[in-house]
């Protein structure tokens, strides 16, 4: 006799790595909780680990450099094979991937924009309506200098620690407001703490941002055969439009630039921007095509930008954050 599949045992195990916030552990169990679904036979394992991202805590992002800050250990692991994919959100996956791994999947994304969070005394208030001084919290150089440019008459202040640190420190009262995504808070439900959601007039996204990127090991066909299930292809195009426009301009994950993308059909259409610490110079452009042109729309765009006068902005910024 046979058995069925849910009393048979495992025919084969899948690790997968994650970072240990809270937010990387909901992403990944939701990931592994869809896959089991799926593939009811398979043992699928999760094993957490602390990247250095993690570990420093108290010094500005901007700072400390960006090249897989929070993804190296878990890099580490898959190409030792001690794990076979890693979930990410996909906005801290660098465009650039290390030797021997792959961006296998892209999961549907959420609402990508970004979310005005305010502190209690200010709930009848909006971005256009928050007080002279009003102290912002943020540590996105991307939403810095976006919020400088509209409103310059805010204080902006640093705010470092994950979701429910930042929530508490607004709470308790050392802020006004944060800027934090709206991805963020409603995977960890708490979608009723969005206060206004940015328009794309105020600020362009992060790339990749609403989305999770798996990544494994390149040309691992079974793992790949797995995530598969797993992909969005309208999400891969705008995806991969942006990563392509981030990796053209060179930008690691902290860089004031941001995205937004539409797909009507196999239309897509990318926006980018180049911001000034400052908030002085936006550098702006839009550019349309067939969705399955994807990166080269991401590429050319950014082409685009850099005659407008990006470049000068991203030397600027490296220049500084080495010094
Ligand atoms: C990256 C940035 C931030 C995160 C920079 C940016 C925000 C840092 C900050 C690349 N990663 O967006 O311009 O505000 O201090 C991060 C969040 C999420 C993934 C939290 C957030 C959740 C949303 C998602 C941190 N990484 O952006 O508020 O999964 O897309």
């Amino acid at each position: 006799m046979t058995s069925t599949a849910s009393t048979a045992a495992p025919t084969r195990t899948i690790r997968i790595g994650s970072r240990k916030s809270q937010l990387a552990l909901v992403q990944t169990y939701w990931v592994r909780d869809e896959l089991q679904k799926q593939f009811p036979d398979v043992a699928f394992e999760v094993h957490t680990m602390e990247t250095h991202g993690d570990k420093v805590l108290d010094v500005s992002l901007s700072k400390i450099g960006d090249k897989g800050l929070f993804t190296q250990e878990l890099e580490d692991s898959m190409l030792r094979g001690d794990v076979d994919f890693a979930v990410h959100s996909l906005k801290d996956l660098p465009t650039r991937l290390p030797e021997g791994l792959m961006l296998g999947c892209v999961t549907e994304r959420e609402d990508p924009a970004d979310a005005l969070v305010v502190h209690a005394k200010h709930q009848d208030k909006q971005l256009d309506t928050l007080p002279q001084g009003a102290v912002v919290g943020t540590s996105s150089l991307r939403r810095l200098a976006q919020l400088r440019h509209h409103y310059p008459h805010f204080t902006f202040k640093d705010i470092r620690g994950n979701l429910n640190t930042r929530l508490r420190k607004l709470d308790e009262g050392q802020y006004d407001a944060i800027i934090l995504a709206v991805a963020g808070l409603e995977r960890l439900g708490m979608g009723d703490r969005v206060h206004q959601t940015l328009p794309p007039e105020i600020s362009l996204h992060a790339v990749g941002q609403g989305a999770l990127g798996i990544e494994c090991r390149a040309g691992d066909a079974d793992i790949l055969a797995v995530l598969k299930v797993l992909e969005h292809t309208p999400t891969v195009h705008r995806c991969l439009a942006e990563r392509a426009f981030l990796r053209e301009l060179e930008g690691g994950c902290q860089v004031p630039i941001g995205v937004n993308t539409a797909l009507s059909g196999d239309h897509l259409t990318l926006s980018g921007i180049v911001a000034s610490l400052d908030g002085q110079t936006l550098i702006k452009n839009q550019i349309e095509g067939a969705a399955t042109d994807a990166e080269r729309l991401g590429v050319q765009l950014a082409q685009q930008l850099r005659t407008q006068g990006a470049q000068a902005i991203l030397d600027e910024i490296t220049a500084t954050s080495r010094s």
